[in-house]
C-alpha cells in the first residue's frame, strides 16, 4: 500500500505506535472476521507502551477493551494516549460501546487510524469522544489501515464481498493444455502461498469447467489456518457427485438453475436461468456474511467477472519454465496497469494487480 503522509500534528513516534497497533490488529486475521481487524496501544506521557490489545474473536471484546483491561492499576489513564486503528464504536452490539468505555476510564487523548463505515457507528464514536472533551485526531496511517481491512471496507461500502481473481499461467500464457487438460504450472513455493491465500479468504470459488476438469478439493493442506467455504457454479447440475467438491468435507454452496434439497454441508442456491447470475451470487454471499472470495478460475469465470468490473485484486502466478504450446486454454487478458506487487517465487513470478 502507498504510505499515507502523516498530518503535521503526528510525530514519527505516533506513527510507530500506530504501526504497532496495526500489527496487533493482524493477530485477529482468522478469528475476528467478519468483524474488522482492530488493534489498540496505550502509551504513557513519555510515549512508552503501557498496554496493548486487539480484537481477537468475533463476538468477543473489542481491541480497546482488551487493551484497557491490561493497563496496570498504577497508571493514570488521564495522562495516557490511546492509539486505535478503527474509530471506537458507539453502539451496543455484541459488546457495549468502546467510546463510552474510553470516556468512563478517563482517557483524554485518542488517535485513530480509520473511520468506521459501519452505519451503526459512522462518526458517532468520534463525536461521543469529542463531546466528552477528549482530544481526538484521525487519519494516521489511513492507507495502511484501509488496506489491512480492505475486505471489511468493501462489504460496508459496496455491499458485496472483496473479490480476488487468482490464476497460474505458463510462460506462454496458458492456464491449461489442449482440451482443457490440467497441467501442473506452479512450483512448490507458489503452491504453498496459494494455500496460505486460501486461509485468508472466507470463500473460494470455481466455475463449472474447472470443477469438472480439475476435480479440485479447494481445501487448505500446505499452510496452517481455516478452510474456506467452497463455492461452485453448476447451472444444470451436471458435475459428477463423486467429485471432491461434494464430499461434505467442507461447507460448499452450489449455484444452479435447478431445485435441489440441501444435504450435509452442501447447500444448493437456485438462480432462475433468466436472472443475472453474478448479482444473485453476490447477494447470497452478503446474506451469508462472506466478506471475501478467492476466485480460482477458470478463464470463463474470470473473464465474466473482469468484464463486469467485479474484482478488487488479481493475482497471477506465471511460470518461467513451463511451456504448454499451441492449443492450450488461454489465460484471461490482462492489461499491465495497476501493478501493485511483483515478486519472484522460486521458478514462478507473482504479479498482483489492484
Ligand atoms: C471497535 N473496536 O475492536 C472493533 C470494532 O457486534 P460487535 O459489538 O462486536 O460490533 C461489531 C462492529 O464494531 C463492527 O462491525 C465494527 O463496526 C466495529 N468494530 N469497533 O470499537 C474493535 N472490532
Ligand atoms: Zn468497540
Amino acid at each position: 500500500p502507498s504510505t499515507s503522509v502523516a498530518p503535521a500534528d503526528f510525530t514519527p513516534h505516533d506513527q510507530l505506535l500506530m504501526r504497532r497497533a496495526l500489527d496487533l490488529a493482524v493477530l485477529g486475521a482468522h478469528t475476528a472476521r467478519p468483524n474488522p481487524m482492530v488493534g489498540c496501544v496505550v502509551a504513557d506521557a513519555a510515549g512508552r507502551v503501557v498496554a496493548e490489545g486487539w480484537h481477537e474473536q468475533y463476538g468477543g471484546p473489542h481491541a480497546e477493551v482488551n487493551a484497557l483491561n491490561r493497563v496496570p492499576a498504577a497508571v493514570d489513564l488521564g495522562q495516557c494516549r490511546v492509539y486505535v486503528t478503527l474509530e471506537p464504536c458507539s453502539h451496543f452490539g455484541k459488546t457495549p460501546p468502546c467510546a463510552d468505555l474510553l470516556i468512563a476510564r478517563g482517557v483524554r487523548d485518542v488517535v485513530v487510524c480509520n473511520h468506521d463505515p459501519n452505519p451503526l457507528v459512522a462518526g458517532r464514536g468520534l463525536q461521543k469522544l469529542r463531546e466528552a472533551g477528549i482530544r481526538v485526531r484521525t487519519g494516521l496511517l489511513e492507507a495502511e489501515g484501509r488496506w489491512l481491512n480492505r475486505r471489511f471496507f468493501t462489504v460496508q461500502e459496496q455491499n458485496r464481498p472483496y473479490l480476488i481473481l487468482k490464476w497460474a499461467e505458463s510462460r506462454d500464457g496458458f492456464v491449461a493444455g489442449p482440451n482443457a487438460q490440467p497441467v501442473p504450472i506452479s512450483g512448490p513455493a507458489a503452491k504453498m502461498l496459494v494455500h496460505r491465500w486460501r486461509t485468508e479468504e472466507q470463500a473460494i470459488m470455481v466455475g463449472t469447467r474447472t470443477a469438472l476438469n480439475d476435480n479440485p478439493q479447494l481445501n487448505v493442506r500446505e499452510w496452517p489456518g481455516p478452510n474456506p467455504v467452497r463455492l461452485v457454479i453448476d447451472r444444470s447440475l451436471t458435475l459428477p457427485a463423486t467429485h471432491h467438491l461434494f464430499d461434505g468435507a467442507q461447507p460448499t454452496v452450489v449455484y444452479t438453475n435447478k431445485e435441489q434439497p440441501d444435504r450435509d454441508n452442501l447447500s444448493f442456491v437456485t438462480v432462475p436461468a433468466q436472472q443475472p447470475l453474478l448479482p444473485a451470487i453476490l447477494d447470497d454471499l452478503n446474506e451469508r456474511r462472506i466478506q471475501s472470495v478467492l476466485v480460482e478460475g477458470g478463464p470463463a469465470l474470470h473473464t465474466m467477472l473482469l468484464e463486469a468490473g467485479l474484482w478488487d485484486e488479481i493475482r497471477v502466478l506465471r511460470s518461467q519454465h513451463v511451456r504448454i504450446g499451441a492449443g492450450g486454454v488461454v489465460a484471461p487478458p490482462l492489461s499491465l496497469t495497476g501493478l501493485r506487487e511483483h515478486r519472484v517465487i522460486g521458478p514462478d513470478e507473482l504479479f498482483v494487480f489492484g
